[in-house]
């Protein structure tokens, strides 16, 4: 078994990998909830609807988020009406958050939920959300950044952050509203506990995977497992594949390097998977406490993302130098 701890579009991107490395159903995905929204009363969940879509071969290729062929009927209506459209939610997708809200609505789990949403496309991982409780992520706007009615240490939710500002803006924290609350969903803690290999998927340290890391009991496991868990870096030469990541990074104090995310990891995880573009940073990366692995991370195509995964899940990694 292996488990992945999961943000969005680089987490599907690794699990698309994964599930030609080694079987699907074989593979557990410890998804990210705390990016969740209620938009026109509807619950959406971006990473989980993101991994679930590109591992149905659904996912739209421009956007990496939402559903190919989308039409956004809904959205023109909702522009008619004055209600916001900033937040573009596809007709097809839409679908979706329709079916999770009515059925958080007469009770049942967004576990189980999100394991009927994956039986309707085909989905062979397990996805698991990482709580059923609920945990948003918050940012401080670092200055005014010229945006109207916001001011110094003024707190938004993630989507206003990262879609309606496009994080073109300065920020000085993050912080998980809920989180000392919450506890790991369903099946989160055994699908750390029983994995021959734990892997942190190449998402957002900060955003994507920091929520999971801070729900209650699933940092402690995944110290306690340290030896098999191996993080790939989201940094590459710097820089973020997609999103705000280096700049989060930067402007929360913390290097943006595969040195910085190494510093971040090193807790929980003993193995740190860079980019061949950062081979020079290898020997800085053990300073820090973890092997260092190197090879292409870059997942332009899905021979890459399958050739990083058996990378990733052959049981000589440690011992291998490149
Ligand atoms: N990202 C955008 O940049 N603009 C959008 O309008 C947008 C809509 C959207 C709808 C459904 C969904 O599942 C994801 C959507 N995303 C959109 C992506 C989402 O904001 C990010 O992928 C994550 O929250 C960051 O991982």
């Amino acid at each position: 078994m292996t488990t992945v701890l999961a943000g969005g579009v680089g987490a599907a991107r690794l699990l698309r990998g994964m599930v030609r490395a080694v079987p699907a159903r074989k593979v557990t995905a410890i998804v990210n909830t705390a990016d969740d929204v209620m938009l026109h009363g509807l619950s959406v969940s971006p990473d989980l609807d993101t991994v679930t879509y590109t591992l149905a071969e659904a996912i739209n290729p421009d956007t990496g988020w939402g559903l190919v062929d989308e039409s956004w009927q809904a959205m023109d209506t909702l522009e008619r009406l004055g209600s916001p459209t900033w937040f573009r939610l596809g007709d097809r997708d839409l679908g979706t958050h329709l079916h999770r809200t009515g059925r958080l609505a007469d009770g049942v789990g967004l576990t189980e939920i999100t394991a009927e949403i994956a039986h309707a496309w085909g989905v062979q991982v397990r996805l698991l959300p990482m709580t059923e409780d609920r945990v948003a992520t918050m940012v401080t706007l670092a200055n005014n950044n010229g945006v109207e009615q916001s001011s110094v240490g003024d707190e938004i939710g993630f989507q206003d952050y990262f879609v309606k500002l496009g994080h073109d803006v300065d920020i000085s924290a993050v912080r998980f509203a809920g989180i000392a609350d919450a506890s790991p969903g369903p099946g989160v803690l055994e699908a750390i506990n029983s994995a021959t290999a734990v892997v942190i998927a190449p998402s957002n340290p900060i955003v994507s995977i920091g929520p999971i890391i801070a729900v209650p009991g699933i940092g402690a496991a995944l110290a306690n497992r340290r030896a098999d868990v191996v993080a790939v870096s989201p940094i590459v030469n710097g820089a973020a594949l997609k999103g705000p990541a280096e700049r989060m990074l930067r402007e929360l104090g913390h290097e943006p390097s595969v040195i910085g995310v190494a510093r971040l990891y090193r807790d929980f995880a003993a193995t740190l998977v860079v980019d061949i573009a950062d081979a020079d940073l290898a020997s800085g990366v053990e300073a820090e406490g973890m092997t260092c692995v190197v090879t292409p991370t870059v997942m332009t195509d899905l021979n890459v993302a399958t050739n990083l995964c058996q990378t990733i899940l052959s049981p000589r990694l440690r011992l291998t130098q490149y």
